[in-house]
């Protein structure tokens, strides 16, 4: 699809820089009262990555229906050509999280290229155990790595290895791991014979690991399991992940904990114990909902990244999270949602790294919680939107991803290429 994004992003810096310049340097002023350099904070805005799932593109649905969106992607090539377009606006998203086999290609060498000539990597493997395909040997229904037939797990666990494999032809350099495995009712499993078989596969899986591979295990509370679930908490995550050994780590599903539990202590416990390997950002009301990042708790995804700039100016040894989205879109357009949620996580870290930590550490150290939170507040409510627009522009993005987006009417050209296909997606559980 053949659309002028130069001349959209040009058009829309002819109509928004004046506003934009405004706004920067009246920012900057404010900033410099506080002994902060624009600059700086734009240079560390612009430095900032995360990227995006590949099933994040097709829309996603619910247990109860799945509405296809208009010109929605057809295979996996489509996929990338989607992710292209949000990186072209945002300029912070040139990495991809793929699902297998939701996402297998037939040439990995062939679809590598094809990612490459759109400036993108293919980072990270996901491997899917939670559904059956067509055709497998042995079924999913009762679990996956932890199941009581060696059969089923040694399946599971040659899965995962063919994602592994695929990955290194990929240029991928992570393999991350979520299973459905667990019980609906009381009695229906061994809660401890369970996760030691999930051990054992996983370090089947670990064994296999190639040379500067990192290894992420992701925990849920409950779902598609509605009583237990054998990665159930962060705790057990930790567990496992220090079991496995130096290359695994637990990741973070901002959806994947019970309600009010205190993700931002989770992130900080994770760093302290050298076991945070990174993140699927989304955001959540009630459960595991992926709605978009930054949608309904904000302050969170803030003290989130509060924990994680303290750590990377603390030096912290092995501090090395890997930001990754992982939503699914019901409502919105994905490649909106994608962008602006982007976005959302980029503001959440900008915001973070205005903290002021040295006050903060001085109100901790006189038990000042008032001016504690006020510190954390100062940053949290400071609108850093020119920042990120300036960053944007600089890097070639647009001031406004979402209005050259529509103006380019891009939607509308899918929809006229990608005639209405009613296949699932993904990315619904
Ligand atoms: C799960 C989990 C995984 C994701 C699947 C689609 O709830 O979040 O990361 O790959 O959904
Ligand atoms: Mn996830
Ligand atoms: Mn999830």
């Amino acid at each position: 699809m053949a659309i002028a994004w130069d001349a959209l992003i040009e058009s829309d810096r002819r109509r928004s820089e004046t506003a934009l310049i405004d706004d920067y340097d009246h920012l900057g002023r404010q900033l410099a009262r506080r002994g902060v350099n624009i600059a700086a904070v734009q240079a560390r805005a612009a430095a900032f990555v995360v990227a995006v799932p590949s099933w994040g593109v097709a829309t996603g649905g619910t247990r109860f229906a799945r509405f296809p969106g208009p010109g929605e992607p057809r295979n996996v090539f489509e996929k990338i050509d989607d992710c292209g377009v949000i990186n072209r606006l945002v300029r912070i998203t040139p990495d991809i999280s793929l699902h297998i086999p939701w996402d297998e290609p037939d040439g990995p060498a062939a679809l590598r290229a094809f990612a490459a000539d759109r400036g993108l990597t293919l980072g990270t493997t996901n491997s899917n155990t939670f559904e059956d395909q067509p055709g497998q040997a042995q079924s999913y229904k009762f679990g996956s790595l932890s199941h009581v037939d060696p059969a089923v797990r040694a399946q599971a666990v040659e899965h995962n290895r063919h994602c592994i494999k695929l990955g290194q032809q990929l240029g991928a350099r992570a393999h991350s791991v979520w299973v459905g495995d667990g019980g609906n009712f009381p009695g229906q499993q061994h809660v401890r014979r369970a996760l030691d078989r999930y051990l054992d596969s996983m370090r089947a899986i670990y064994a296999d690991l190639p040379p500067g591979w990192r290894l992420f295990i992701e925990h849920k509370l409950y779902e598609p399991a509605f009583y237990s679930t054998v990665l159930n908490d962060w705790g057990v995550s930790y567990y496992c992940a220090r079991e496995l050994g130096d290359r695994a780590f637990s990741l973070v599903d901002f959806g994947h904990h019970a309600p009010n539990v205190n993700v931002e202590m989770i992130v900080a416990r994770l760093i302290q114990f050298g076991k945070l390997g990174g993140f699927h950002f989304n955001d959540s009301q009630y459960g595991d909902d992926d709605l978009d990042a930054g949608s309904i708790k904000p302050f969170q995804l803030f003290l989130v990244f509060n924990e994680l700039v303290d750590a990377e100016l603390d030096g912290v040894a092995g501090f090395d999270p890997c930001y990754m989205l992982d939503q699914s879109h019901n409502v919105t357009d994905p490649i909106e949602s994608l962008m602006v949620s982007a976005m959302e996580v980029q503001r959440a870290y900008v915001q973070a790294c205005l903290v002021d930590r040295e006050a903060l550490h001085a109100h901790q150290e006189h038990n000042d919680a008032i001016m504690a939170l006020s510190t954390l507040k100062q940053a949290f409510t400071t609108d850093v939107t020119p920042i990120l627009a300036r960053a944007r522009l600089d890097a070639g993005g647009a001031i406004d991803p979402v209005a050259v987006y529509r103006a380019s009417r891009c939607r509308q050209r899918l929809a006229d290429e990608r005639p209405i296909d009613t296949r699932r997606g993904g990315g619904i559980v």
